[in-house]
């Protein structure tokens, strides 16, 4: 088959440019390895920045985002026993966030590519970007053992840290920078009410702990944990006891517990390749980039990238221009690597480091001290969390 544009990879990034090129006109194949189901029950994101939540709208698949959403004005750091707000609000000119699960994110893309008839093929095998140094790029993949070839104009590779596309890139042709963490974040979900109506984002001796939710019925919650943890020792008691412990006694007493949902353990690492463009190929969100989940950002960093690969194919089929696609690496990764800066930043100040001593503790309480301390230093943390400009 013949399309302008695949897009290798359904999730929100592959998804929500498919749906910006489709309304824009613009001849889009979606080829994803996995099945529709398997992609809409992984559990991850749940913070979207106001200029993710006005992409899917532009994609005309916001109004159930716009319904269900919880618009958050502020989130709660803990330390020391006690709970101090970040008022984000107060502190950006009256920006907010949502919190709307990324599951929700990508069912309702789902549902509105389905609506317009744009084409998606899952259970896509061995999907492989080809030629794309040359002016005639390719991809093939495989259904049912039989193979197939899509010729396309541009290759978008939105196939998550783990796919094919960066991986089809000459080594010589990318850098890659990468930063690893000893510890990772054991999620659940269950069906309680949150124990806060906002976030709450705890430092504690025994290891960061994160209260959140997906509804005022349904709670997510992590904790920190060893790299080499493994989901099967925890007990959803277990879990509860522990979670309970990192936060401050009032807080652990208003839990309320109940039996899990869902429980995964996610590894905790930044990495990012440079550039973002090979000739016709172009990498978007975690193909290209992974930040530590403590600021929220990976989503909404998937979120630009499309913005910017959007406006550069927009530029490129309608105005005749290629000024667009030529700047999208580095508009993307300057945002990227400032969202890289700040999670690394959320982490190391919220985490207990296998290595850290007792300067490290010091100073990371008097980071969090200051905070509260300092109105330009909570602007930083609160611009940051919100988002950045595009
Ligand atoms: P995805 O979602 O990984 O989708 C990639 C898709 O590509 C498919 N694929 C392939 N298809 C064809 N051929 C191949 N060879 C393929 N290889 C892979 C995959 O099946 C998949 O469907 O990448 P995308 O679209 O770039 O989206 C990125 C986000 O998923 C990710 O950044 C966030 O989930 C990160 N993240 C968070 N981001 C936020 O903005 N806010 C948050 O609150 C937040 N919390 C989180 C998170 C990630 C977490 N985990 C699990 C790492 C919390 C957690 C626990
Ligand atoms: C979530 O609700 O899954 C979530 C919220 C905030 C984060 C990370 C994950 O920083």
């Amino acid at each position: 088959m013949r399309t302008q544009v695949a897009i290798i990879g359904s999730g929100p990034a592959g998804l929500l440019l498919g749906q910006l090129l489709t309304n824009a006109g613009i001849d889009n194949v979606i080829l994803e390895r996995a099945s529709r189901e398997h992609v809409l029950s992984r559990i991850r994101a749940g913070v979207l920045e106001e200029g993710t939540a006005s992409m899917l709208d532009e994609a005309d698949a916001g109004s159930r985002m716009r319904r269900e959403g919880l618009p958050h004005e502020g989130f709660d750091l803990a330390f020391d026993g006690r709970r101090h707000r970040v008022d984000l609000h107060g502190h950006t000119g009256g920006k907010r966030v949502l919190v709307y699960g990324q599951t929700e994110v990508t069912k309702d893309l789902m549902d509105k590519r389905a609506a317009t008839g744009a084409r998606a093929v899952y259970e896509a095998a061995d999907v492989l970007p080809q030629d794309f140094a040359t002016g005639r790029p390719y991809v093939t993949y495989k259904v049912d053992g039989r193979t197939h070839r899509v010729d396309c104009e541009f290759i978008a590779g939105c196939d998550g840290y783990h796919g094919i596309s960066r991986k089809s890139v000459p080594d010589d042709a990318i850098e890659t920078f990468e930063c690893t963490y000893p510890f990772g974040w054991l999620g659940i979900i269950a069906d309680v009410p949150p124990v806060n109506e906002e976030l709450i984002y705890a430092n504690h001796p025994r290891g960061f702990a994160l209260c959140s939710m997906r509804s005022p019925t349904r709670s997510r919650y992590y904790v920190q944990v060893p790299v080499e943890e493994k989901v099967e020792d925890w007990s959803d008691a277990r879990f509860w006891d522990e979670l309970r412990r990192r936060l401050p006694a009032a807080t652990a007493e208003a839990v309320t517990t109940g039996p899990s949902i869902e429980k995964s353990l996610a590894a905790i690492r930044a990495f990012v390749a440079e550039p973002l463009r090979f000739g016709r190929l172009f990498l978007a969100g975690d193909a290209g980039h992974i930040v530590p989940p403590t600021g929220a950002k990976g989503l909404n960093l998937a979120a630009s990238d499309v913005h910017y690969l959007f406006e550069g194919l927009r530029d490129y089929y309608i105005d005749k221009s290629s000024a667009g696609l030529d700047a999208y690496s580095a508009k993307a990764l300057d945002r990227v690597w400032k969202a890289v800066r700040f999670s690394r930043w959320m982490t190391s100040t919220l985490h207990r480091f296998p290595d850290q001593d007792a300067f490290g503790q010091k100073i990371q309480h008097a980071e969090l001290d200051y905070l509260f301390q300092s109105r330009a230093a909570l602007t930083m943390l609160a611009e940051n969390y919100v988002g950045l400009p595009y």
